[in-house]
């Protein structure tokens, strides 16, 4: 994954020992090209200098390795697990713009869950797009769950609250709510957002133990912004970055991290089932350079 930025990156060191004033400008542009702003961009290269000349780093392999360790630091704090609650069901709300991946994304984390032996339920909180109940329901049929749901155009908040009432009573242990995807900018579907999770905080005594945004690891910069609204709306938890396969950007992420203090929970990396991992800043650091 993420092979674009380390090639670009990589191509600017290769075969240099210092960093002269032209290789910092060309290292600066093939991480914006990356998607890391550009602020970033000159401070990431900036330690970079640095620390080359304090540990008297003086070849391309490791000016490499170097900066590798600095974006590791500065994902690090922000590699985080899902949260379980002590008393079952846990709740997860899955939130984010049209077609970034949420409803594969529900399916990949409940057949996971299953192969630990949980029980798991879905609620079908889309009630707006005509297919979505379905597509969860052909998914859920593959993992051999049961999902709630209502008819297309049915109050997303009942649909939350009818889950809830079965997931309790047949002792279930998750309840994972897939939600429309929405616009982050508008406002009455926000709102229709913070219904469901006032509705999950009424029925279960606390709110939905994550709200788990999912941001598309091609949408660059943009993502700080569906984050900032979707955490005002909802208080996001974590979040989930889809198709990490197939993008030769993600350093929106280090930005987005940084700016918001959200966690990262986990990373979609392609469209089967098992094409989910739990996020890890190595990995990603190791990826991006
Ligand atoms: N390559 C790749 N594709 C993914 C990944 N996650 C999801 N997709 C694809 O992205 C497309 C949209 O996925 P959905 O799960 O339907 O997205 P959604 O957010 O539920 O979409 P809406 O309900 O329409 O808002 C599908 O074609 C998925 O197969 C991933 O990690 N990698
Ligand atoms: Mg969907």
């Amino acid at each position: 994954m993420l092979q674009g930025i380390f090639r670009r990156v990589g191509n600017v060191l290769r075969g240099r020992s210092t960093l002269d004033e032209d290789t910092i400008e060309e290292l600066e542009a093939a991480l914006v090209m990356g998607d890391v702003s550009a602020p970033l961009a000159m401070a990431l290269v900036e330690e970079l200098r640095e620390r080359a000349e304090r540990t008297r780093v003086d070849d391309d392999e490791g000016l490499l390795d170097l900066l590798r360790e600095i974006v590791f630091e500065r994902l690090k704090p922000f590699e985080d697990r899902l949260v379980v609650a002590p008393t079952p069901p846990s709740v997860w709300l899955v939130l984010g713009v049209n077609g970034v991946g949420k409803t594969t994304t529900i399916a990949k984390l409940a057949a996971m869950l299953k192969r630990q032996g949980m029980s798991v339920l879905l609620a079908a909180g889309d009630t707006f797009r005509a297919a979505a109940v379905e597509q969860l329901q052909t998914w859920a049929g593959r993992i051999g769950i049961d999902v709630v749901a209502q008819g297309k155009g049915a109050d997303p908040g009942a649909v939350m609250f009818d889950a809830l009432d079965s997931a309790k009573a047949r002792g279930i242990d998750f309840v994972i709510a897939d939600t429309a995807g929405r616009l982050h900018t508008k406002v009455n579907l926000m709102e229709e957002l913070r219904k469901m999770g006032r509705i999950v905080e009424r029925a279960n005594g606390r709110p939905a133990d994550e709200r788990l945004l999912v941001l598309d690891a091609n949408t660059g910069q943009n993502a700080i912004n569906q984050a900032r609204e979707f955490n005002e709306a909802i208080g996001v938890t974590g979040l989930a970055i889809t198709k990490l396969d197939s993008t030769a950007k993600g350093g929106a992420l280090l930005s987005l991290t940084e700016e918001m203090q959200i966690p990262i929970k986990l990373v979609g990396v392609g469209e089967r089932m098992e094409d989910l991992v739990p996020f890890s800043a190595r990995e990603f650091a190791d990826g991006i350079v």
